[in-house]
């Protein structure tokens, strides 16, 4: 099963004969291709990769980030967008930081993730740390919390990523890293201000019905099954909803590199469906992962 390993000096190799054969290799949802591009080059020195949902947020994490981390952008002060010659991702690097936005939904994240991955590899990238920082709906959390997932699951509450592939059911393990869930929390209790928990996340498949809501177009279930549901999400402990999580966490197992996920949730799903907060305090909520990010990132560059 394996298709990508390290080698013991810590580099990322591609264990998939079929990309060392390629006399090029065309990354076409990013829109880089190793002919007219220096990977090494450009990408060597990347250890973090970050990924989130939206190409906005991304670009306001890259701009975050370089303030703190003291890299200006020569490009009119702007990040600039590697993934420019397409228009479904974007990526942008700050020091040995890789942005990628990975759009909503599992099939969309692991479209970018495969694309990433061969990036790193081709640039001999070592020693990486894979992040997804996102927004989430928290159970039984004031809305602002920061969760840190624990563990993950899928909409069938297994922490499993099942992936038909050639027409039969691949599950994949996907176990976040213990001991980086468990150092983040401790981090952002010593070094900042809001609330975070370490918990576990179900990633759903779906946004209405998929995470038991009420307000979709179409609801197959009575509010009374929803209840139940929810009496169960709560006996396993479970903290939030999103979209990505077991996908990513699978596939950084896969290539078995230390991977969080840290959301931050926009609504209490015990109180209500809709997110209703303003623009401005959503937007707020969304740069508490990139602080505890960025904390963990000062904290390594200086050890
Ligand atoms: C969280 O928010 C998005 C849906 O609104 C989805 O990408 C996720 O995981
Ligand atoms: N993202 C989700 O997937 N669910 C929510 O409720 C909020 C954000």
């Amino acid at each position: 099963m394996d298709g990508i390993n390290n080698a013991s000096d810590g580099v990322m190799l591609l264990q998939n004969e079929n990309i060392s054969s390629l006399e090029v290799d065309h990354l076409y949802h990013i829109g880089l291709d190793t002919n007219s591009y220096d990977f090494p080059k450009e990408f060597g020195d990347v250890k973090f990769v970050c990924m989130g949902g939206s190409p906005s947020r991304m670009k306001s994490y890259a701009s975050y980030i370089a303030e703190k981390l003291n890299c200006p952008f020569t490009d009119d002060k702007m990040p600039h967008n590697y993934a420019c010659a397409s228009d479904r991702y974007v990526v942008y690097k700050v020091g040995p930081v890789l942005f990628a936005n990975h759009g909503i939904g599992i099939p969309s994240l692991s479209t970018v993730f495969h694309d990433i991955a061969k990036l790193l590899h081709h640039a001999g990238c070592k020693d990486i740390y894979f992040f997804r920082l996102g927004t989430s709906g928290g159970l039984n959390l004031e809305p602002g919390t920061v969760v840190i997932s624990k563990n993950v699951l899928n909409g069938m509450l297994s922490p499993t990523w099942e992936l038909p592939v050639l027409g039969k059911m691949v599950s994949q393990k996907a176990v976040p890293t213990k001991d980086l869930a468990l150092y983040l929390k401790n981090l952002a209790e010593k070094e900042l201000s809001f609330k975070t928990v370490l918990g576990t996340t179900v990633c759903a498949n779906d946004f209405f019905e998929g995470q038991g809501r009420l307000d979709g177009a179409f609801c197959s279930y009575t509010p009374d099954e929803r209840k139940d549901f929810f009496e169960k999400l709560k006996e396993l402990g479970v903290t939030n909803f999103e979209m990505e999580s077991v996908g990513f966490v699978a596939l950084c197992n896969r290539i078995n590199l230390p991977c969080a996920v840290i959301c931050v949730t926009l609504l209490d799903r015990y109180i209500s469906d809709q997110i209703t907060s303003d623009h401005e305090t959503l937007v707020s909520w969304q740069m508490k992962p990139i602080q505890l990010f960025t904390k963990f990132v000062l904290n390594h560059i200086n050890n």
